[in-house]
């Protein structure tokens, strides 16, 4: 080995000590495509949402990401649904494009802080929000098992209207009946492993929760209690540790639990009409956690 060799090795150990392993970030590169779509829910329910997508084609779902603080998120949207947008992330310095159907926009953005920061389409008073267009970025340096929950609240009639015409809508006569979480309902749910909470007994989890519908929700776990380590909102609730924590509209939050005992155990959304889908329960925001040993 080469002395000038070992000097850099010794430089980079150096640097690692002093400044910690998560100060290097990765780029992260990824494309996200602003369509619209049938999304089908099951039990003959369907919703005419409007998504970052992960591909051309339409598939009702939102990209969410996950990042470590400092790396750089290397984004390019590309706006292939009929109506303009001007997409944005809440909280991120940044000139944002208004995008015309065809257009797209590259940003090299990074995340120094911890948090969940929520992407949205800003045009006609986020009008689009009422139609799915909202997704998050995850910051964290925290290595354990996560989870990625995306609530909203949707008016099928509204969404139907925004997606087809843009129309807008008088927001204070706003009635949700489908309540998605990663834009699944129960029990579809269940199928998403980036969702489904499944851990042992000691382990570190945490769940990445964001509202980014027009509802107050809330979650309450059974079994368990969880320990809020992150709000974007009220920071008076950091560190209490109990089973409800509620959401305002845009507010994320990360909860922590070390299961403490086996056992499948109910979460749903404790603003209960968000445990109904067009009117049925339990066809909305309800799942279970499953702890072994
Ligand atoms: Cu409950």
């Amino acid at each position: 080995m080469s002395s000038k060799f070992k000097a850099i090795k010794k430089l980079v150990l150096i640097l690692c000590l002093a400044f910690g392993y998560e100060s290097f970030g990765f780029t992260v590169t990824d494309t996200l495509y602003i369509n619209s779509g049938k999304l089908s829910l099951g039990l003959q329910d369907s919703l005419q949402l409007t998504v970052f997508g992960s591909s051309e084609n339409f598939d009702g779902r939102n990209t969410k990401f996950k990042l470590n603080p400092n790396d750089i998120l290397d984004l390019i949207i590309i706006n292939l649904d009929q109506h303009t947008h001007k997409a944005a992330i809440q909280g991120l310095n940044e000139t944002w494009e208004t995008l015309n159907t065809g257009d797209s926009a590259h940003y090299i953005l990074t995340f120094q802080d911890e948090g969940i920061f929520i992407l949205e389409d800003l045009l006609n008073d986020k009008l689009f929000s009422y139609a799915g267009l909202s997704t998050t970025i995850a910051v964290s340096k925290r290595f354990s098992k996560d989870f990625h929950w995306n609530i909203k609240d949707i008016n099928s009639e509204w969404s139907e209207e925004i997606s087809n015409n843009a129309t807008a809508v008088a927001a204070a006569e706003y009635e949700p009946d489908f309540f998605l979480l990663n834009e699944l309902r129960n029990p579809g749910i269940d199928l998403d492993s980036t969702a489904k909470v499944r851990g042992s007994v000691g382990d570190t989890l945490h769940i990445y929760i964001s509202n980014t519908g027009n509802a107050i929700h809330s979650i309450h776990l059974h079994g368990y209690h969880a320990t809020l380590i992150y709000s974007s909102g009220n920071q008076v609730r950091l560190g209490w540790e109990k089973d409800t924590y509620g959401l305002e509209p845009g507010e994320s939050i990360i909860l922590e639990i070390v299961p403490d005992k086996t056992g499948e155990y109910p979460v749903h959304d404790h603003n209960l009409v968000a445990v109904t889908g067009g009117g049925y329960y339990p066809n909305g925001i309800f799942t279970t956690m499953v702890i072994t040993e």
